[in-house]
């Protein structure tokens, strides 16, 4: 068996998509490509990644933004059958996607499971995250695609609350996963968000791990992710600071990177000023170094 690769929240940046494929050499067949999920929406190429998706033969776990799109489906193809079905509001940019989406597309997120083990590497890939305490078969699948938080009593919140629920998840299994953009990733003992928030003009990150490798420890795991820069900025939106602070939430932990992140905030950047696809050494802490190819 090859590599395991897992990538974080795309939310069709297709570009970036391809540049970390080549940057980490994917080898069809080979390593198995895991997505997060949240591959459509915002960004500019939704269906393009849903086409990158299948001819690399992704597993593509279901974030929150399909699962929106999928709920809108069924009650339309409810409807087509003269059954009464109450579909959510899409607004303009999720109405947008739906009707550019085809058959193909539909039917490979009818397809994606909440969540995904790699078994041999010991890590459970989910689109947010689960609530510690409770055995994963257990687990709330609205919850697992839209936590980000835990609140003081352990109670799961998908906004608000004081503590990221990857700092107090206990594996094994290690569970990676997105939702919660950061420009670092979030990096606890036993969870690594890798949402670096690519379509706001931050970075794209993969975890990649050897045949039968787990995530090493907090101070090695850096080691293991794989970064390349956003070419622009696609949608307005805060990244958060440090892995703790998320976008459209109040809560703001400062942590030792915080006002040096709140002070020097990414700017948009004209593609042809950027390095391509290359993350200078040392800019980063965490994504972006890293010793895989
Ligand atoms: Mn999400």
């Amino acid at each position: 068996m090859g590599r395991a690769i897992i990538v974080g929240d795309v939310h069709g940046c297709s570009v970036e998509l391809r540049a970390l494929l080549d940057r980490v050499a994917f080898v069809k067949g080979s390593d198995r490509l895991v997505m997060v999920g949240d591959l459509v929406a915002r960004g500019p190429d939704s269906r393009g990644v849903l086409q990158i998706c299948r001819e690399t033969g992704a597993i593509v776990v279901r974030g929150n933004h399909e699962d929106r799109l999928l709920s809108w489906h069924r009650a339309m193809n409810a409807r087509a059958r003269g059954e009464f079905a109450l579909a959510p509001d899409l607004g303009r940019l999720h109405t947008e996607i739906a009707q550019s989406l085809r058959e193909e597309d539909w039917a490979l997120l009818e397809e994606t499971p909440v969540t995904h083990l790699l078994e041999e590497n010991r890590t459970l890939v989910v689109h947010a995250g689960l609530v510690p305490g409770i055995p994963i078969e257990s687990q709330d699948p609205g919850m697992m695609m839209r936590i980000r938080s835990v609140g003081v009593r352990g109670e799961a919140r998908d906004h608000g609350g004081a503590i990221p629920w990857g700092a107090r998840w206990v594996g094994p299994p290690h569970v990676v996963f997105g939702h919660a953009a950061s420009l670092d990733a979030q990096v606890h003992p036993w969870a690594t968000g890798i949402d670096t928030g690519c379509v706001y003009g931050g970075y794209l990150t993969a975890m990649v791990l050897r045949d039968h490798e787990e995530p090493p420890p907090v101070a090695e795991r850096a080691s293991v992710l794989v970064s390349v820069p956003a070419r622009r900025r696609y949608f307005e939106g805060g990244v958060g600071v440090g892995g703790r602070a998320m976008i459209g939430e109040q809560m703001r932990i400062p942590g030792p990177h915080s006002a040096r992140r709140r002070s020097n905030p990414p700017q948009p950047q004209k593609t042809w000023e950027r390095a391509p696809m290359e993350v200078p050494a040392g800019q980063r802490r965490a994504a972006g170094r890293s010793s895989r190819g």
